[in-house]
């Protein structure tokens, strides 16, 4: 469906994740500061695209359904597929209820099997090349189900990203992937202007025959029009698309860099102003949203303070596995000679 012809209620559904979205990430960075995580990364000013996409994705597990390969600012996708904001709060306190990595990884770092959503890599472009996997079995199996991957502006200098355009173009195995690259014009603090000979990421992608588009990931309408169609191109076609999106970088690239840029375009502004002009909502219902996310933000703050941190010896669970189902540590305890029963890991919280 269209933009245009959203209803009311899907648009303020969309309005309601993307504070959602903005105020839990506005809590954990917060969190870093205080202390409380050791690390922050995340997806302030990606709202506009992120929740969209999320929604229309067709989500489940296995190659039938959309497989997701995502990278660090995905929180607000996350949550637009039905995830819940706490889990997030979990992964920045590393709490053994977070789900994603029982406590083990740094926030959003999602893992979530049951959507097809592969664990986030802190390195960056690895996914373009796992999500050749996937999309190569959707297309070996005749699946209905396509492959998208997303990735920044900096990123496609990685090889990992010639590698995917390359890959999923060929006409001996044409792949149903969908390539998503958000640009905010910089990796880190280096600026796009000094690193790249094209003007725009998506261009490479017509050496390869793949179909294109430039939209503008701060504008809802847009960027729903533009994600929708790249989806239904590739579901229908079964091949590969390169969509490329300008984003805001509001609160900068993450806790250990700062760089944060005030005067980009917030999208949540601009998409109140339209929905106010469109007498979607009035700026006091737009405004009860924030304070009910902040409250629901908080709450969930509140509870995963009352949650336990991981026991020392889990730390090497789901590292290595045997095909007898053991989780790895008894192999790991093996080969490093270490006894977990007499000599524990010890907490650093
Ligand atoms: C392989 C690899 N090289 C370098 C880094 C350090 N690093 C982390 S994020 C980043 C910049 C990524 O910029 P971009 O792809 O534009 O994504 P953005 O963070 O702007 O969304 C770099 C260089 C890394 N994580 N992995
Ligand atoms: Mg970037």
């Amino acid at each position: 469906m269209a933009a245009k012809q959203l209803t009311k209620e899907k648009l303020r559904e969309i309005h309601s994740l993307m504070v959602e979205g903005r105020i839990l990430e506005e809590r954990l960075i917060k969190m870093n500061k205080a202390g409380e995580g050791y690390f922050w990364i995340g997806g302030p000013g990606e709202e506009a695209f992120a929740v969209p996409f999320g929604m229309l994705v067709h989500k489940g597990q296995g190659i039938q359904s959309d497989f997701l390969h995502l990278h660090y600012r995905a929180s607000a996708t996350v949550l637009a597929m039905g995830g819940n904001s706490i889990d997030a709060i979990r992964q920045m306190r590393s709490v053994s209820t977070d789900p994603y990595s029982g406590g083990r990884n740094f926030v959003n770092h999602y893992a979530i099997k049951r959507w097809n959503i592969v664990p986030v890599f802190s390195c960056i472009e690895p996914q373009y090349l796992q999500a050749l996997g996937t999309a190569h079995a959707q297309r070996e199996k005749g699946c209905k189900g396509i492959t998208v991957v997303t990735g920044g502006d900096a990123g496609t200098a990685e090889g990992d990203f010639a590698s995917a355009l390359v890959w999923s173009s060929r006409p001996a195995g044409i792949s149903p992937m969908l390539m998503i690259v958000t640009n905010n014009r910089f990796g880190i603090s280096t600026p796009w202007d000094g690193q790249h000979g094209e003007k725009n990421v998506a261009d490479r992608g017509k050496a390869f025959g793949i179909q294109t588009v430039i939209a503008n990931g701060n504008d809802v309408f847009e960027a729903w029009d533009a994600l929708e169609t790249a989806m239904e191109y590739v579901r229908k076609e079964r091949k590969p698309y390169l969509l490329e999106l300008s984003v805001s970088r509001l609160y900068g690239h993450s806790s250990a860099s700062g760089a944060p840029r005030w005067n980009e375009p917030d999208c949540i502004e601009l998409f109140e102003e339209k929905l106010i002009k469109q007498k979607v909502m009035t700026k006091e219902e737009c405004q009860a949203v924030h304070d009910k996310m902040l409250t629901k933000i908080t709450e969930a703050y509140k509870q995963v303070q009352l949650e336990p941190f991981p026991d020392p010896t889990s730390i090497y669970d789901h590292v290595w596995s045997k095909e007898d189902g053991n989780n790895g540590r008894d192999t790991f305890a093996e080969q490093m000679g270490v006894d977990f029963t007499h000599n524990p890991p010890q907490a650093h919280h």
